[in-house]
């Protein structure tokens, strides 16, 4: 497998996953300026959506979009335990944390990063995702270690990228310590270290 990214994006969270999930697979960097990989192919021509992250497994096929990338991450490697099996109950409560934070999270942190954001609707954006995160916070209260409960799953996975941007964008949790807790929780894992020392985003 190869796993097309951008440092610090949210491809990290595939990133992490596939280090969790002991599964070989190569990185390829992608420059978003030019759309071009690192080893100078067309990106566009592997992903047309032209977005990071992109799988392309051994067989050639190229699968795109981070909710989907870390269950086919997790059902390949099932020992690791880091999705419920398919179909059970619990599979639909991690893919209701993967969407919500796909389409809650991820998606309005994204356009923050724009310079050219309108200032009074940027502050709009914050205030929806500050509240998201107090729900995220309102789960953690319950003194669980992972969003799913015991066990880290590739909804956490998912979460090193959102809280790693939520910290550049300066958004300020100090009303909920477990955030703060949880964010440590993730960083000490050694496959997220490895993921972001691989990627550049902390020394080696
Ligand atoms: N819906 C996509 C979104 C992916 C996405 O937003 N990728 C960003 C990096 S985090 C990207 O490639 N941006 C480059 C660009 O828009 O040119 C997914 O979940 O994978």
């Amino acid at each position: 497998m190869k796993l097309y990214y951008a440092p610090g994006s949210c491809a990290l969270a595939v990133h992490v996953a596939l280090v969790e999930a002991g599964l070989d697979f190569d990185l390829e960097r992608v420059s978003f300026a030019g759309k071009r990989t690192e080893s100078g192919a067309d990106y566009l021509a592997i992903n047309p959506k032209g977005k990071v992250p992109a799988l392309e497994l051994d067989d050639g096929a190229v699968l795109t979009e981070v909710a989907v990338l870390l269950q086919y991450v997790a059902d390949h490697a099932p020992e690791k335990a880091l999705a419920p099996a398919p179909g059970s109950p619990a599979r639909y409560r991690l893919q209701e944390w993967l969407n919500f934070i796909a389409t809650e999270l991820h998606a309005l942190l994204t356009p923050l990063f724009s310079r050219s954001m309108p200032e009074d609707y940027r502050l709009v954006v914050r205030s929806a995702v500050q509240a998201r995160f107090g729900y995220v916070a309102k789960k953690l209260a319950d003194g669980r270690p992972w969003l799913m409960g015991p066990d880290f799953t590739v909804a956490d996975a998912y979460a090193v990228s959102m809280l790693g941007w939520a910290d550049t964008l300066n958004f300020n949790f100090s009303d909920w310590p477990q955030i703060g807790d949880y964010h440590r929780r993730l960083l000490a894992r050694p496959a997220v270290r490895a993921a972001m020392e691989a990627e550049g985003l902390i020394p080696g």
